[in-house]
């Protein structure tokens, strides 16, 4: 499948990488971007031989938010009753497999966003995030205000809706918001590495996981701790438990089969 608005390709055949690719708009995130994100992602998500997926742009930028130029003229009427906007945003929940963001430069309104709903985010030194939605009027749309306070606390997080500013990749580490920040140079080549680092252990264990981390983010702590045991449970049925734990014993490389 040929895309108009992002590039995409494997890595040792294990892990997709989709390239954001507006580069003159800095990757703001139009209507039609986000349907071939989303194409992209169910594509590898569907794909046996893909345990990971990277989400990166430019060096310049991430992605700088969604299109303002394709939002100016909206009515409330387009927004509510036809949905602009909010199409096509939610497909990455629906993603099972892991999802990394390789930020560097601009990650901005829906391009912040779009990096906290990735499972975890890598930074290079040069990113700078921010929700700076209310210089236009609006309010974050696609979970900025539901996802920066978990990330990052109350207080930051009113900061940064509230002002506008920008936090750099330090502040941004420092907060919680981003796992790791890495010289420019060297964001795919680390991102790379933790992704085919997941690519090696049980396709099932890290969907579990993935899963399971996500469900600290919904209800109570207690119902979380049952769900995680569930799946811990769970994954005693399968053949990677068998497996890993048997070459642990052994002293062998485990050889997952994601079975
Ligand atoms: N939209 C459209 N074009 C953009 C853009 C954006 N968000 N950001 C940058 N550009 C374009 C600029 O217009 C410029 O185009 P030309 O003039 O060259 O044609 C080009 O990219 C280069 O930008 P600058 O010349 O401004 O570059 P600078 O280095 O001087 O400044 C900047 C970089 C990132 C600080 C600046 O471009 C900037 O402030 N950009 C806007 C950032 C912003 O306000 N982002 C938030 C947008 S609102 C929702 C889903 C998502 C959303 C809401 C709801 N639902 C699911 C309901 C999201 C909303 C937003 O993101």
């Amino acid at each position: 499948m040929s895309y108009e608005f992002i590039t995409i390709h494997t890595e040792a055949d294990k892990v997709g990488v989709i390239t954001l690719n507006r580069p003159k708009q800095l990757n703001a995130l139009n209507a039609g971007l986000m349907v071939e994100l989303g194409q992209a992602l169910k594509d590898f998500d569907a794909n046996e031989a893909i345990g990971c997926m990277v989400i990166t742009g430019s060096e310049k930028a991430f992605a700088a938010g969604a299109d303002i130029g394709a939002m100016a003229t909206y009515s409330f009427a387009d927004v509510y009753k036809n949905d602009y906007i909010t199409r096509d945003w939610e497909t990455i929940r629906s993603i099972r497999k892991p999802v990394i963001a390789a930020v560097s430069g601009f990650a901005l309104g829906g391009g912040c966003e779009l990096a906290m709903m990735c499972d975890f985010i890598i930074a290079a030194d040069n990113a700078k995030f921010g929700q700076p939605e209310i210089k236009l009027g609006i309010i974050p749309g696609a979970g900025g205000t539901q996802r920066l306070p978990r990330a990052v606390g109350k207080s930051k997080a009113m900061d940064l809706a509230l002002t506008g500013r920008m936090m750099d990749a330090t502040e941004a580490e420092r907060a919680g918001l981003v796992s790791r920040v890495v010289p420019l140079d060297k964001l795919m080549e680390e991102t790379l590495g933790a992704a085919l680092m997941i690519c090696g252990y049980s396709q099932i264990a890290a969907m579990a996981a993935k899963e399971s981390v996500n469900r600290a983010f919904e209800g109570t702590l207690a119902d979380g701790v049952m769900f995680e045991r569930r799946l811990f449970h769970a994954l005693f049925a399968t053949a990677d438990q068998k497996e890993g734990m048997d070459a642990f014993v052994n002293k062998r490389p485990a050889d997952f089969k994601h079975q």
